[in-house]
């Protein structure tokens, strides 16, 4: 069974999927873009489980992942991950960014999880260029898939925005 990449676009948080991710910050407790849409719509144990996992380790460094409940969601977990703040691209970005999907992927496997749904992290209130994110995701994910045959069945690009969409749409086109 290879894995299937997958673009939609729309609202994560409706998403039937094992996880979805969430774009977080390193406080792991909320904010606004798709992070609000999350607790919103998942409800207050997701962030009762960030508290704890605050308790225990202090919160979530930039490319780091931890995993909670996914709450009233379809989705049975959120993964949360911190994306880099753009600072002009000399400030590690683009290795922080694709931490972010790697670290997540690593934690999804290690909890069985094979279906996955990602948003375009970092691309919001942090600023990344959309383009060059885009490129991040595409390339680490692809890389992750080569590393790790057959493990996921599908990994989803969830595309709030029609630039975002039209951006995936044509990098995925691009053969390997
Ligand atoms: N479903 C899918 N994607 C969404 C949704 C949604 N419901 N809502 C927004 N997006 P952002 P960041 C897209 O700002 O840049 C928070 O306050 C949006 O169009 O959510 O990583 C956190 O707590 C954009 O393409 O995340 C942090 O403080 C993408 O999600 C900070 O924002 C990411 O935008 C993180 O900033």
């Amino acid at each position: 069974m290879a894995t299937q990449l997958a673009l939609v676009r729309g609202d994560i948080t409706r998403m039937h999927v094992d996880a979805i991710v969430n774009a977080a910050n390193s406080s792991l407790l909320g904010g606004g873009g798709v992070d609000g849409a999350i607790h919103r719509t998942g409800g207050p144990a997701i962030l009762e489980e960030c508290v704890k996992i605050r308790n225990i380790q202090g919160g979530c460094a930039t490319g780091e992942a931890v995993i909670t409940t996914g709450g009233k969601l379809p989705a049975r977990y959120v993964i949360h991950t911190v994306g880099p703040v753009w600072q002009g691209g000399d400030k590690g970005e683009r290795d922080l960014l694709s931490n972010c999907y790697r670290n997540t992927l690593t934690l999804a496997l290690e909890h069985g999880i094979t279906t996955i749904a990602f948003p375009n992290i970092s691309t919001g209130i942090y600023r990344y260029p959309k383009e060059e994110a885009a490129a991040v995701a595409i390339e680490t994910v692809r890389k992750f898939i080569a590393a790790h045959p057959d493990r996921i069945a599908t990994i989803s690009f969830v595309c709030f925005d029609e630039e975002n969409y039209g951006l995936y749409k044509k990098q995925l086109s691009y053969a390997i």
